[in-house]
Order: C-alpha cells, then structure tokens, then sequence
C-alpha cells in the first residue's frame, strides 16, 4: 500500500473533503511548513476525545485558514474580518450548551477585531479562541501585522517594522492578563515536539474549560508562515525560536478556571411565530425562509444584486444607482461585498430601492441581477427571483442565463464602452441599461448621482455618454 497511515485521522475531520474544489480532496490547501494544519489537528483531536465534535461550533476566520469549513466535520460560521469574538458570543448565549470555538489569525483577532476580542474576553463569554500568530498577514500576501516584530520585514514594512513608525508588537496574553474575567491565557509554540506536546495539552484545557462551562479562554499559538516570512519550511521553526520566543514569551498568563463557578445565564426562548410576525416576514412572504411565492413587481421596490470582477466598477454603479433613487425619494441601501478569500477576485454589492424603510440590505434573493462576467451570471443568476431580471454582459460572457423564469436582458457594456474609448465605463452602460429597460428613474438624476460620485470632474461627461447609451441599447430583449 502506497500510504500507510500510522496515526488514525480525527473523526472531526471529514475523511474526504468534498467542500474543497477541484481534483484534491485528501489534502489541505495550506503551503508547506504552513503551522494552520498543526492547530486544526490538535483541535480535531481534542473534539474527537472529549466527544463533542457534534456540539462544536467553529468560527472560521477571514485569513489563510478562511477554509477551515472544507476539513471540520462539525458546525461551520463564517463571518467577516474580526468579528468572531461577537458571532460566538450570540452563539454561545443563544445555545450555552454548544461549544464555541473562534479559530483567528494575528490580523484577524489583534488588528482589524481587537474591540470584539476584548469586550468578550471582559464579559467572560463561555468561549473558547485559538490565536494563531505567524506575525504577519499569511493570507493577503505577507503585509504587518500588529504582531510583526521591531525589525521584520513584511510587504508594508520593506525595511523592517519601526516603532516610531509602527508601534510595538501586540502581546495578546498579557493584554488581556490584565481583564479580570478570562479564566485561561497561555501563549505555547508549534515548533519541535516538546512545544507540540504542550500546545496540545493548552487546546485541551481551553476546549474542557468551556465543557465545563468556566467561561473565557484564548490560547495563543506561535506559529510558522514560511510563506510569508521568505524562509524554506524546514528553517521556519528556528525562525520561531530565534525571532518570537525572546518577544512573545511563552507560559501560561491565567489559569483560574478552578477557582470559577459555571456560568449560568438565563435563556429567553424566542416563539418561532413571535419572530415571525415582529419582522412582518408573513407579509412578505418569506416566513418559510425560502424564495417568495409571492407574485413580485419587478419594476417597483427593486432589490438588485450587481456582480463582476474587482476593478468593473460594479460598486460604483450600484452607488449611482442608489443615489440616483435616493434623490427621487426612495428609500435606498448600498452594500458591497469583496469575497472574504479573494484579492483582486468578484465583488458585488447588493442595493435596495423601496418607497418603504428598508428592513436588510442583502438582496439576497434580488429581483434583478446585473451580472458583468460570467463567474457572476454562474454565481448568482439561480437567487434572482421568479419573474425577475438578469441583465448581462454580453461581451464577457459566452454563455446565455439558464433560467427560463426570468426576464433576459443581453447588453454589450464592454463592446459599447470600448466604442465610446474606455472599456471602464462598461458599469455606466450596464446601468443606463438598467435605467431605460425599467424606467424606474430618470435621466436627470441618474446624471446628478453620477455627478456627485465622480471625483473626477473631467470623467463625468464619458460616463455620462456611457449612461445615455446604455438607455438607448436598452429594451433589447433576447
Ligand atoms: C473587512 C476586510 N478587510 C480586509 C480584508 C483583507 N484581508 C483578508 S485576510 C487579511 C489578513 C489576515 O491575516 P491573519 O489574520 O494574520 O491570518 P493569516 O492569513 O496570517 O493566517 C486581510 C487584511 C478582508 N477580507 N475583509
Ligand atoms: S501564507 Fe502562511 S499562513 Fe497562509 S497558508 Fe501559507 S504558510 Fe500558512
Ligand atoms: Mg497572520
């Protein structure tokens, strides 16, 4: 047999990860030498012995480990940048018996989330946080993070990370050693076995304390990115022991769990019908929490969805169009969204339009997709609702929409704009389309919005003559 596997792998793990794309579903995505694969099989381990795979909740980080959901055989959020901390604290009070696991990097916990760790660390939310600091932001490329040390060089810091410039690094132990309610903080290391062992031991104790219900804790994990550090992965542990321990020092900064009672909070129990009819969602229609039955009204109170690579200008158009309806008196929402795990990769936004306040801004399910390259149309042309609209650009996508159930409006955005001298204004056309097929606005204030968001004042008259010709294409139906 090719592999013989001396170590059985953690029932917490799925034995194939069919989440994961592509041809590999036995491996992880992570680089060699990368310490993320380490801390998943401790905690793996640890949920397989204490039995509570089926009552753990992992909170998957935004980070290298943004993927944690295709290897973890148990509960599964993904939440936004930092805001672990505050998701798990609304897990943990809504289910006090579910265990809450926030799995977070250096630029996840101790840049962008400082706030939410600190207030849940003072409020002593039964949770349990493994913070794995590499020293750097492993995911976007290698740029500082606030662990950096004095004197490494990352993609911000070229000649090294400067106090007076950067500050100092953050100690997460010691920062939140001096908080009275977190009832567990040690800082261990993942580099040779006997560091091993003891981050081991730390994941145990974290994971029991919460079982126990007791209350904080937060184990932070010295771990290798030798991808970002530019260091071959068989030096990365002597770059951990040569550059973190003299900073970072490991041991353990709090261990009273002990001496805490169990938290008891009380439970208020929220009536299904209750909720149900506080947020009028039998009015419309979405009590069932699936599309809406309910006919819909494509043209008025639009939800969209606008869709396309980084760079097409999809936020801007959907910002003109938002407030364009804005100063015809609607009520409106402009949400962008940039995939947690992509540079450089799709954007979105969602915008809703309502002559009623507004109760989301996701247009989750929008009446209209506005779809600018094929990856969008793929992605998104099933959420549109029945009797919606897709428009697309024909330019750059070789496919037709699957759904039969929608009306199809076919646009060349990026051939007109390239006519008109800058395939840029390809969203200005994709909007006028818009505008004119639906007549929801009219030409002066979409010219007034646009006015207002270009900067660029020599710009304005392009865009304008990308609108205007967007409106006369439009009407066009396939
Ligand atoms: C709101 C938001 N801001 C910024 C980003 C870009 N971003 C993605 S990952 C990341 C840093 C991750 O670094 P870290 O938490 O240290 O995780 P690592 O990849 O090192 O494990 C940043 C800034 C984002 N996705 N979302
Ligand atoms: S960049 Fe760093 S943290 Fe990210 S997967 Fe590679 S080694 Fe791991
Ligand atoms: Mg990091």
């Amino acid at each position: 047999m090719a592999q013989k596997l001396l170590v059985k792998k953690p029932e917490s793990f799925w034995d194939i990860y069919e989440r994961k794309p592509g041809e590999d579903k036995q491996s992880t995505h992570y680089c060699p030498g990368c310490g993320h694969g380490n801390v998943h099989k401790l905690i793996a381990e640890a949920l397989d012995d204490f039995g509570v795979t089926e009552k753990a909740i992992l909170i998957n980080p935004v980070g290298c480990s943004v993927f944690a959901y295709y290897y973890f055989r148990c509960g599964n959020v993904q939440v936004a940048h930092g805001r672990a901390p505050a998701v798990g604290t609304a897990l943990s009070r809504c289910n006090p018996d579910s265990l809450v696991i926030c799995y977070q990097g250096d630029g996840d916990l101790a840049a962008i989330g400082t706030n939410e760790l600190i207030h849940a660390a003072n409020r002593g939310e039964n949770m349990t946080i493994f913070f794995v600091n590499n020293a750097i932001y492993g995911m976007t490329g290698g740029q500082m993070a606030p662990t950096t040390l004095i004197g490494q060089k990352t993609m911000t810091t070229p000649y090294g990370r400067n106090s007076q410039n950067e500050g100092y690094p953050i100690k997460v132990c010691e920062l939140l050693a001096s908080l009275e309610a977190p009832v567990y903080l040690e800082r261990v290391a993942l580099t040779d076995a006997k560091h091993m062992a003891k981050a081991r031991q730390a994941i145990r104790k974290a994971i029991n304390n919460q079982i126990n219900k007791k209350g904080f804790s937060l184990v932070e994990l010295l771990s290798p990115c030798p991808t970002g550090w530019g260091v071959e992965p068989p030096d990365a542990h002597k770059w951990i022991e040569e550059n973190m321990f003299p900073y970072f020092k490991l041991g353990v900064y709090r261990d009273v769990a002990d001496q805490r009672e169990p938290i008891v909070r009380a439970k208020r129990i929220m009536d299904p019908k209750e909720v149900i009819e506080k947020l009028s969602l039998d009015k419309i229609g979405l009590e069932s929490g699936g599309i809406t039955s309910v006919p819909i009204d494509k043209y008025a109170n639009p939800s969209l969805k606008i869709a396309g690579f980084g760079g097409q200008g999809v936020l801007l158009l959907g910002e003109v169009l938002a407030k364009a309806a804005m100063i015809k008196g609607y009520e409106v929402s402009w949400l962008p969204s940039y995939g947690p795990e992509m540079r450089g990769g799709t954007a979105n936004c969602s915008v809703i339009i309502q002559k009623e306040k507004i109760g989301s801004p996701m247009a989750t399910n929008p009446k209209v997709l506005i779809a600018m390259n094929r990856p969008s149309l793929e992605k998104f042309q099933n959420d549109v609702l029945p009797g919606g609209i897709i428009i697309y650009n024909t330019s750059l996508i070789d496919i037709e929409p699957s759904r039969k159930d929608v009306e199809i409006v076919s646009i060349k955005a990026t051939g007109i704009a390239d006519e008109l001298g800058n395939v840029r204004v390809a969203n200005m056309v994709a909007l006028g389309t818009y505008i004119g097929y639906t007549g929801l606005l009219g030409r002066e204030e979409v010219l007034k919005a646009l006015s207002d968001s270009i900067s660029r004042k020599n710009l304005i008259s392009l865009n304008e003559e990308a609108i205007i010709r967007g409106m006369e294409c439009a009407g066009k139906r396939v």
